[in-house]
């Protein structure tokens, strides 16, 4: 039974790998969690050559990257579906996913922010994510603001949403973003700590949980 689940390759931090758990959860898919610690390791670049988590592995399926992972467990699993009905309501949602994952996330990523404090200086590491981050949230700010009501594009949970927890969880926990100039998106994280699904993909209630941040 355990070999025909399917299986998330995961780390507690990776804000990639906790839209994927969010995905999972709101699915109601059961799912075996097999922690990377070595992102370098020959076995594991096979399945990922880019040496990034999360990977999901489901039979003779092996799917690299949380977009496509999430829209693979959607087509499998359309309900509760991730994406809404309305053409215009998608491309917000699809807007919202890109701005994190092509405009934020990246750079945050330890790799990046490791060769910035060897650069520039271990000082300059906080502020530059900072900065980095602030100006994706301007973005989000500015687009989700109209269509944002319990959700960030409505009263149920889309894709945007998936992408939005991970990205505010990290600004606000581990990068100490000053979220005074984001009165959407700092009610929106509220919102996301009320919901099961989403509470239990943090990185706190992951098997492999690191309990600080630094
Ligand atoms: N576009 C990819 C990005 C994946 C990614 O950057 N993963 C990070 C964690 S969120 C990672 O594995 N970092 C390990 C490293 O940089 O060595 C996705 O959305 O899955």
């Amino acid at each position: 039974m355990e070999n025909s689940k399917m299986k998330l390759y995961s780390h507690c931090m990776s804000s990639c790998t906790f839209r994927v758990r969010i995905a999972l959860n709101l699915k109601g898919i059961p799912y075996q969690y097999q922690s990377v610690t070595t992102f370098s390791e020959p076995e594991f670049l096979k399945l990922s050559p880019l040496g990034f988590v999360p990977v999901l592995v489901d039979a003779h399926s092996v799917i690299v990257d949380s977009f496509a992972i999430i829209m693979y467990l959607e087509d499998k699993y359309p309900n509760p579906p991730l994406l809404p009905p309305d053409i215009h309501k998608r491309a917000i949602n699809f807007q919202a996913t890109s701005i994190v994952s092509s405009s934020i996330q990246p750079l945050q990523n330890l790799t990046v922010v490791e060769y910035i404090g060897e650069k520039v200086g271990p000082d300059a590491k906080l502020p530059w994510t900072q900065s980095a981050i602030i100006k994706g949230f301007t973005a989000l700010e500015k687009l989700l603001k109209d269509h944002a009501r319990r959700y960030a594009t409505g009263d149920e949970i889309y894709l945007a949403d998936l992408f939005l927890a991970p990205q505010l969880d990290a600004a606000i926990n581990r990068f100490k973003v000053d979220m005074k100039e984001f009165p959407t998106l700092s009610r929106l994280h509220e919102t996301y700590a009320e919901i099961p699904a989403f509470r239990e993909a943090l990185p706190e209630n992951q098997p492999d949980a690191i309990h600080h941040y630094n």
